[in-house]
């Protein structure tokens, strides 16, 4: 059983545990590829965000892809954390360790200020140090915490020899000839906290989606009727829901990655550990909804678009890919995944 806790909750052996067995699974490097099992995440999660589905051969920057868009995004970044959370138990050898969540809603209460110096960035490193690369253009390093290298390393060699563990994985899929073809290379940690947008979602937008009487609805993308769509709310392609006048700033999922930015932007953005605390936490407020009105807990249960309908398999985890196949409704399924809620708030 994994029952996963607030960050704010952890004890320091939890805390210690949990970023121990983190860097256990970048530092575990494959002999066929020399992937680390962690860069592995970061590769499947770009891989499904590159294919659109329907397929096409055009990148799908706005359409639905095999993780998000649609209604497969909660089950299968469900199964994405499931796994990651059997991996940590693995290399820990503790077989009760969770994945903690971040409840950004609490942090998003804060001002605007001081959210950048809420719990969680003393847990897993701060905000990144700007290293302007051009006069239009800099990147924010994180140096702090277990995951950061300082700036005055970077001009060093050995910083970049491949079994560093802290390096990040920067993953170029193309299209060629119907077929994914991938390069790959090594980059560092980076964050700008609130840069990008400048709070986090609050207690008040959580609660609105939670409203939300019905999973999904046709067209199952991101224009779904969010008054129909508790997926859609949650993940956050309608800018300014549930405050219209927040105008251009996106929804409560997609806010997040923006306002972490830096290596949380892209498709790679399980770089950053807080992808799978923040992904927890998405999860977590998936596993309080409870739909209303006599509509089911899933939709499509058929002829949806594939890959985001019950009984399709979901990429990679298709049997093709992957040898393994995980449907949607298995994706969905909590497994034995518990959320204890915080004492206080
Ligand atoms: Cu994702």
């Amino acid at each position: 059983m994994a029952e996963r806790k607030s960050i704010r909750e952890l004890t320091d052996t939890e805390k210690s545990d949990f970023i121990s067995a983190v860097l256990a699974l970048k530092a575990e490097f494959s002999a066929v590829d020399g992937l680390s099992t962690y860069n592995r995440y970061v590769l499947w999660h770009q891989l499904a965000m590159f294919q659109a589905t329907p397929f096409g051969n055009d990148l799908p920057q706005t359409r639905r892809n095999f993780a998000h868009r649609g209604p497969g995004f909660l089950p299968w970044h469900r199964e994405f954390l499931y796994r990651f959370e059997r991996d940590l138990q693995r290399v820990s050898g503790s077989p009760d360790m969770a994945l903690p969540y971040w409840n950004w809603e609490v942090d998003g209460e804060q001002a605007p200020a001081d959210q950048p110096i809420q719990p969680i960035w003393s847990l897993i490193g701060g905000t990144g140090a700007e290293v302007p690369i051009n006069p239009d253009f800099s990147i924010f390093v994180v140096e702090d915490g277990p995951f950061g290298i300082p700036v005055s390393e970077l001009s060093n060699p050995d910083t970049f020899r491949p079994d560093n563990p802290l390096l990040t994985l920067t993953v170029t899929p193309q299209m060629v000839n119907g077929e994914v073809r991938v390069s790959m290379a090594r980059s560092v940690l980076m964050r700008n906290l609130g840069a990008g947008t400048p709070t986090l979602p609050n207690i008040a937008e959580v609660n609105a989606a939670l409203a939300i009487p019905a999973y999904d609805v046709s067209p199952w993308n991101e224009g779904s009727d969010l008054t129909q769509s508790f997926r859609n709310a949650l993940e956050g392609w309608q800018p300014g829901w549930p405050n219209v006048a927040a105008g251009s700033v996106p929804g409560l999922h997609n806010r997040v990655h923006v306002w972490v930015g830096g290596s949380m932007g892209p498709g790679t953005s399980p770089n950053d550990p807080a992808f799978f605390l923040h992904h927890s936490n998405v999860d977590r407020i998936w596993a309080k909804w409870a739909p209303a009105g006599g509509n089911p807990a899933f939709v499509p249960m058929e002829n949806g678009p594939y890959g985001h309908t019950a009984q399709d398999p979901m990429y990679p985890w298709d049997g093709r890919t992957l040898p393994e196949s995980v449907t949607v409704l298995e994706g969905a399924d909590p497994k034995d995944t518990v959320y204890i809620e915080p004492a206080s708030g």
